[in-house]
């Protein structure tokens, strides 16, 4: 599917100075109606190609031969990560050689839908220097009640990963938990979004998201941008996995969407066979 192929989208300076300034940003830009309904549906498909798979934490749809966890991917979810708006303003903030490296649906289903514990991303990523920009697409509307994400503005700005410990239980979407002397909950502020818009995020910002406790779903896709100036460390996956992350790294398929591979250390090769 060729998704607005030539389209293209700027942040504004003010957006571009947020998001360096508090680690986040929510554009003023959001995805098309068609292109919503159409990942909507995908959504659909992909639930029930993957009954087995709960909704909460499907990761990689974007690999058709079985991701993580043995998701049946499917192309299209490749497609909404080119998206070229997102890419621009993706660009705007990370430069402009940029590796997709990864995808999730956190498709928290209505009453049941998990929490996500307070944590940085860059706790679970085998990347060197830590660099990623995510982009979470909402597909429903997200609000408190069905459990948004929520951000410690502002906590990306040491770079520094602070202390973490595993929790395995059922009722988490993620297992690495942020201990609760590392942040201060008072300051969270809550990423209210409707359907289509997109927030984007950096790898050492402190979030969570609350268990969806209402009658309505909170489904966001989410993209992993690195800047290629990092490398995607294989090895350090592996160390990763070994110290109890569930994910496996290693054979982990990386796509270049912009530029060329500026540290020259990241293989594009692994996993794409
Ligand atoms: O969707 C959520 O509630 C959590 C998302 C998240 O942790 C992330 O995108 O890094």
């Amino acid at each position: 599917m060729n998704i607005h192929a030539s389209a293209s989208h700027r942040l504004s300076d003010a957006e571009v100075a947020h998001y360096h300034d508090q680690g986040y940003v929510i554009p003023d830009w959001r995805l098309p109606p068609a292109v919503l309904d159409r990942m909507r549906a995908d959504f659909e498909a992909l639930k029930a190609a993957n009954p087995g798979v709960g909704s909460d934490n499907m990761i990689c749809p974007h690999i058709p031969a079985g991701g993580v966890q043995g998701l049946k991917g499917a192309g299209v979810w490749l497609d909404y990560a080119r998206i070229p708006e997102i890419l621009d303003m993706v660009e705007q903030l990370i430069g402009p050689d940029i590796a997709l490296w990864g995808t999730t649906v956190f498709g928290k289903p209505p009453g049941t839908g998990k929490r996500v514990p307070w944590h940085q991303d860059g706790e679970y990523w085998p990347i060197r220097p830590l660099a990623t920009c995510s982009a979470w697409i909402a597909l429903d509307d997200a609000t408190p009640e069905n459990g948004c994400l929520r951000v410690i503005p502002g906590s990306h700005k040491q770079q520094r990963l602070r202390a973490h410990a595993q929790d395995d239980s059922d009722e988490l979407a993620l297992n690495q938990v942020l201990s609760p002397d590392e942040y201060d909950e008072a300051e969270a502020v809550d990423f209210v979004l409707q359907a289509g818009q997109v927030s984007l995020h950096d790898v050492y910002l402190v979030h969570g998201s609350e268990p969806n406790r209402s009658d309505r779903r909170r489904a966001g896709y989410v993209c992993r941008y690195m800047p290629t100036t990092s490398h995607f460390d294989r090895e350090i996956g592996r160390a990763l996995q070994a110290k109890g992350n569930l994910v496996d790294f290693t054979t982990r398929p990386l796509w270049l969407l912009r530029g060329t591979d500026a540290c020259g250390l990241n293989d594009f090769r692994v996993g794409h066979g």
